[in-house]
């Protein structure tokens, strides 16, 4: 359900049920749990590239899994579909956002709900031409979930947020760039070549402050700007002590490629 390869300090991961649009499983979202375990294990691993086979990236939620599907019975009682969030969906989003790496969504095709929303919690989301966004859970009687209560007004503000999760409408992939809710929209035949191409860039830069980075800018957020300033100091004086700082500043001396290896 999850396709892995390494390209050398590149981690891929492919969704893989291009049958269902790659819509979530249980069974998928223990996978997808699992391969961003390992890639965060593993040392050799220093950028996370997501993407979907097939047509789609995600579809979301598999609305026929009988975890969510609601009984057609007479009768029946209603199932509780938070259980689907704190037992599957949420240990994924969040290891998405304390990855130690970067981590990379190349959106192939459409990404609807949870799909979407996953997409929005990666680093950097490059999307092909063809492909488009949308919330889709009004459509369905459900809110925004994956984060993207959170994500959504922080990433487009809330005119923009409100209006893709009440209407649930797609927009096209050139829409989400303009609106800044993705990082850039590249031709479709060149999508993977590309995505692979920021991941590789990503490996070879200095894996450790670009993932305090993220964590840097996610806890900004959270405070006024005094406090922001004194947590950038603290955190700065780690990276500080820190080998790639010793050898970024030498190599721009000497005028060499630098050789990076904290993580
Ligand atoms: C699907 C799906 C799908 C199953 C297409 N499931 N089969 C979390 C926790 C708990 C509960 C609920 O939710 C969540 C989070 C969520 O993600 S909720 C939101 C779930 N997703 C949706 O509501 C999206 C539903 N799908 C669509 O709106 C469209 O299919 C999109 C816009 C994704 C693609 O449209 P098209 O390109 O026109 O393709 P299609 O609609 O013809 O779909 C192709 C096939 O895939 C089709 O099956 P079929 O047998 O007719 O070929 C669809 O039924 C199936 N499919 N999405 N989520």
């Amino acid at each position: 359900l999850i396709q892995i390869e390494q390209q050398g300090g590149v981690r891929l991961l492919r969704l893989n049920r291009p049958e269902a649009l790659n819509a979530f499983t249980a069974a998928m979202l223990g996978q997808l749990r699992q391969a961003l375990e390992a890639a965060a294990m593993d040392g050799a691993t220093r950028c996370v590239l997501i993407t979907g086979a097939g047509r789609a990236f995600s579809a979301g939620q598999d609305l026929a899994d009988p975890h969510v599907a609601p009984s057609r019975e007479a009768g029946a009682a209603p199932k509780d579909i938070g259980h689907m969030l704190d037992h599957y969906y949420i240990p994924v989003a969040l290891r998405l956002r304390s990855m130690p790496v970067p981590v990379v969504a190349a959106v192939n095709g459409v990404a609807a709900g949870a799909g979407a929303n996953m997409a929005f919690g990666c680093d950097l989301v490059l999307a092909g031409e063809s492909a488009s966004f949308l919330q889709a859970f009004s459509k369905i009687g459900l809110i925004p979930d994956c984060g993207g209560t959170w994500l959504l007004p922080r990433l487009v503000g809330r005119a923009k947020a409100l209006e893709m999760a009440l209407l649930g409408d797609k927009l096209k992939a050139v829409d989400a760039e303009r609106i800044g809710l993705i990082s850039r929209v590249v031709p479709d035949a060149e999508l993977q070549d590309q995505a692979m191409a920021i991941a590789q860039k990503l490996a070879g830069m200095p894996t450790r402050a670009l993932a305090e980075t993220r964590r840097a800018l996610d806890e900004a957020l959270k405070l006024d700007f005094e406090s922001a300033l004194k947590r950038e100091a603290a955190l700065q004086s780690q990276a500080g002590f820190a080998y790639d700082y010793q050898e970024g500043v030498a190599a721009f001396m000497d005028k060499r490629k630098p050789e990076f290896r904290d993580r």
